[in-house]
Formats: structure tokens, sequence, C-alpha cells
């Protein structure tokens, strides 16, 4: 027999318990560690209430399949209040990233088609091979200047460059040039503002963005200030693609970026166009960015995993004659990399649906309505999933064994990531590049965690040390 919603274990009924433990914790940036405590507290079930919101979370992949069949027709995840509340203040429409219902659906139709249809991919490919080129003779020009055939250092800016760069080439059809030695003071704003947006997001997922601006609180300013930053530059930008389409409409054949696709196509608004824009543009930079730096310290701490992924890569480029979309289908241990990368480091701690119809999670019967969040990060870490999780493993993702509902990095269904097929070949391209060209170590083997500014990120920096091969 099914058991009733209010069995499930948990600390719900006393908020003030779960508070406390959120507090001795330091909650606000261990969420990820507060949750893998939890099921091993609770079990793989546990209902939660922290600060305003209530929900259910699961961590199995059977768990996972009932939620998201149950997601209905226009799946809604957990609202970040500070995202819509910038949005209302200073009248800007949502994009697909906050819209809800038809509203969403019918944009998110529209925008798979120039995104993330297999179609479009053949399109991005030459855009992004570029930029992984250009990174290249960027990092060849930073070890000369060294002077000592090597070069040791925190990655993250350039990645951050890097990922910018590749999003607004295939965005706009352009090259930014943000990997040359001039450095764009717009483009090193417009980065800070994002990771100025994310921090500032995370402690109001607890506190009532409303109240803090009623308050005059200095993290709703910030917030403010990133969000006007963000929109300021991407309005710059789309204004600029929005100026030449109209001079001339038919410019050169060549593929015009997806902004121009989506305005030629007339289907959205303008004032949709933007918003959307706006949102691929500004959610473009961390995600890829940071992936991509867990992944070569990983290589860096895997030397002859590095070396098998090279060869593969090496035979493919013999193999592929120069076609680098064959070359991609080549690679499989490769494409395995971000993969595994994602599973022991998420951009997403959790995964979350409000439920549309009434369902069973581990015996215990969950009503329609109900917020449900798999815990990703809990997930990834759990050797009842992943048989020796600590283990850095991309051969786990080639195999043909089964990956039932263990891949959700991305998110699942209508409602996964849009950027996803950009996220996937730009990290591809770019390790293919740099692996082609370089070596990768690490200094001693400190373990480097996780901390939660609304995505994850690693507590410290990362010192890596490129060597030309
Ligand atoms: C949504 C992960 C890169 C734009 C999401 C979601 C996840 C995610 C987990 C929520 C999906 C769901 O609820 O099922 C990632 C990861 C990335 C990445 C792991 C890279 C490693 C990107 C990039 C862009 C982007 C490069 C833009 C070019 C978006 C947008 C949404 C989204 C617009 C909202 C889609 C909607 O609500 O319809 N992403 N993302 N992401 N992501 Fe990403
Ligand atoms: C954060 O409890 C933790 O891809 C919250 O590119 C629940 C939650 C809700 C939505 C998630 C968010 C978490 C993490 C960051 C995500 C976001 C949806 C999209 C966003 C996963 C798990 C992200 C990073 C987008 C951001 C685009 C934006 C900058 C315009």
């Amino acid at each position: 027999t099914v058991k009733p919603f209010s069995e499930i274990p948990g600390l719900w009924k006393n908020s003030v318990a779960s508070l406390y433990t959120f507090w001795k914790m330091d909650g606000l940036r261990n969420i990820h560690r507060i949750m893998v405590y939890n099921f091993n507290m609770f079990g793989p079930i546990y209902r939660e209430k922290v600060g305003y919101y209530e929900s259910v979370n699961i961590i199995k992949p059977e768990d996972a399949a009932i939620l998201f069949k149950a997601e209905g027709h226009y799946p809604k995840r957990l609202r970040v209040e500070a995202w819509t509340s910038y949005r209302d203040y200073r009248n800007r429409k949502y994009g697909v990233l906050l819209k809800d219902g038809e509203d969403w659906k019918s944009n998110r139709i529209v925008l798979n088609k120039e995104v993330i249809s297999p179609k479009v991919q053949g399109n991005f490919v030459p855009l992004l091979d570029e930029v992984g080129q250009d990174f290249v003779a960027r990092v060849y020009k930073k070890i000369e200047r060294s002077g000592q055939n090597e070069w040791t250092t925190d990655l993250s800016h350039e990645l951050f460059k890097y990922a910018l760069e590749s999003v607004s080439a295939v965005l706009y059809g352009e090259r930014l040039g943000l990997l040359l030695d001039y450095i764009d003071p717009d483009a090193q704003h417009f980065i800070d503002c994002i990771t100025l947006m994310f921090k500032t997001t995370s402690p109001m997922l607890y506190l009532p963005p409303a109240l803090l601006r009623r308050m005059g609180a200095k993290i709703w300013k910030d917030h403010v200030e990133a969000w006007d930053g963000i929109f300021n530059q991407a309005d710059r930008c789309i204004q600029n693609i929005y100026r030449q389409l109209r001079k001339d409409p038919e410019a050169s054949g060549k593929y015009p970026g997806v902004l121009a696709s989506l305005l030629m196509l007339d289907k959205l608004s303008i004032e949709d166009i933007k918003a959307s824009v706006t949102e691929l543009m500004a959610g473009g930079v961390d995600t890829t960015s940071i992936t991509l730096m867990w992944t070569l310290y990983e290589l860096a701490r895997h030397p002859d995993l590095q070396e098998e992924i090279r060869a593969e890569i090496s035979t493919a480029r013999i193999a592929s004659e120069g076609d680098v979309m064959q070359m991609l289908k080549m690679v499989p241990l490769l494409k395995g990399a971000p993969k595994e990368t994602l599973r022991l480091h998420p951009v997403a701690v959790s995964l979350q649906r409000y439920i549309t119809e009434d369902i069973v999670l581990q015996n215990y019967h969950i009503p329609a309505g109900t917020l449900v969040q798999l815990g990703l990060y809990a997930m990834g870490r759990d050797h009842l999933v992943f048989p020796h999780p600590e283990q850095y493993r991309p051969s786990r993702w080639v195999r043909s064994q089964s990956h039932f509902f263990k891949s959700l990095s991305f998110g699942f269904g209508p409602r996964q990531c849009l950027g996803r097929r950009i996220a996937e070949t730009e990290m591809q391209l770019f390790l293919i590049h740099m692996l082609e060209n370089f070596r990768f170590e690490k200094q001693r083997q400190v373990e480097i965690r996780s901390t939660f500014e609304l995505i994850l990120l690693p507590e410290k920096p990362i010192i890596l040390t490129i060597k030309p091969l």
C-alpha cells in the first residue's frame, strides 16, 4: 500500500531545525553537500522546507523517470524570483528561460529550430572551430612570452572570453575578437556582470527580492546593476546586427547567426527575440567555461587518460580528412569527458518540476502541484547509481550500457537546456584543439571542491601548467 505524503521523512515539519542545519553547515554555499547529507540521513526521498519554498527531493534515476513523465505539456521549474523581479522592475520581457505556459511553448518551438535542432549544428561547427583555433594561437603566444616553454596559470579568465566569443559567434554570426591581445573593456564588463548576477542571485533564493528591494538592500542593488550591464551589452550587439540586416538583408550568403535567422523568420516579436537572445548570451559564458576548467583539471590529474583521448583525436583527425563534422562522430571517449565532468561537477545542483498529476515515488503518494527536485549533484556521486563514483572515467558514457535517466546534466525533455547543442559542440571542439597542441599538468594533488553561487563553481582557483607537445 502507498504511504501518504505526510509520512515522507525530513525536517519539513520543523522549519527551525532545517534552518539550523542550513546555518550550521554554511548552507548558502553548501546546498549541494547539504542535499548529499540529507539523502544519507533520510534515504532516497525527503521533504524539506527552506525559506519560503517546499519541495520533495529525490535521487534515483527511476524516480527521475516518473517525475519527468508527470511534467505536463508546459514543464515548469523553480522560479528564480530575483530574475523575474528584475525584469518586472525594469519593464523588460521574459525570455524563454523565465516564461511559462503557452507563451513559453510557442517561443521555445521557434527557438528550438534555430538553436538546438540537429540541422543547425552544421552551421555552428565552422564558427566554433575557428574560435578553438584562435584560442590555441593565443595560448602559444602566452607560452612564448613566458620564456619558459610552458605556462602556469589560472585559465578561468581566458575561458570566460573563449565562451563569450563562441556564443557570440553563433548568435551574431560574426566574431567579437576577444581572443586578441586588445582587451575589450565592454566585453570584460559583461563577463563581470554575469558573475555578479549569479553571485547575488543565490541569497535571494531564501530572502524575497521584493522585500530586499523595499529595504534598499545592497544585494538587490548589485543584482540590478549586474542585469543592467548584461542587458546593455546584449542590446548593443543586437542593435548592431539589426541595423546591418536592414541595410542589406541578403548579405554574403553565409550563415548569418541565430539572431539574424530569427529576425528573418519573423515568427516572434522583436521584443521576444531580444529577451531570449539576451538570455542565451548570458547563459553561454560561465556554464561552458567552468565545465571546461573542470575538464582540464580532471585531465591534468589523469595523464594516461589524457594520452588516450589525444590518441583517439589523432586517429579521427586523419580518418576524417579535414571534415570536422565527420571527425566529431569519431571521438566517443572525448565526448564522454565533458559528460563525466558534469556528473562530478554539475552546473545545476538540481533539476526541478512542478508535477501536473499525482504520482508515487518510493511508495509515497505525491499530489499534483508539488515541487519535486532531483538532486543532480547527489545522484552523480551516488555509488548505487554510478559504481566507484569518485573515479573520473569518461568511458562510462561510451560502452553501450544503460544510461536510463542518468545523463541529465542539461536537464530533460522539452524544457531541457536550450543552449545544449552550442555548449556540447563548443566544448568538444575546444578539447580537440587544446589536446592536439598541449599537455596539461597539475602541481599537487589537492582536491578542489565545489561552491554554490547559483551555479556550482570551483571553490578556489585551479592552477594548471600548459606545455606544447
Ligand atoms: C536551461 C544546464 C549551457 C542556455 C538549463 C537547465 C540546465 C542547464 C540543467 C535546466 C533544464 C531543465 O530544467 O530541464 C547547462 C549546462 C551547460 C549549459 C550544464 C554547459 C555545460 C548553456 C548555454 C546556454 C544555455 C551555453 C546558451 C547558449 C539555457 C537556457 C535555458 C537553460 C536559455 C532555459 C531553457 C528553458 O527554460 O526553456 N541549462 N546549460 N545553457 N540553459 Fe543551459
Ligand atoms: C539553482 O535551488 C538552485 O543553465 C535552485 O544558462 C534551483 C535552480 C533553478 C533554476 C536553475 C538554477 C538552480 C541553476 C542555474 C540554471 C537554472 C536554470 C537555467 C540556469 C541551471 C538549479 C542556467 C545556468 C542558464 C542561465 C541563463 C541566465 C543567465 C540567462
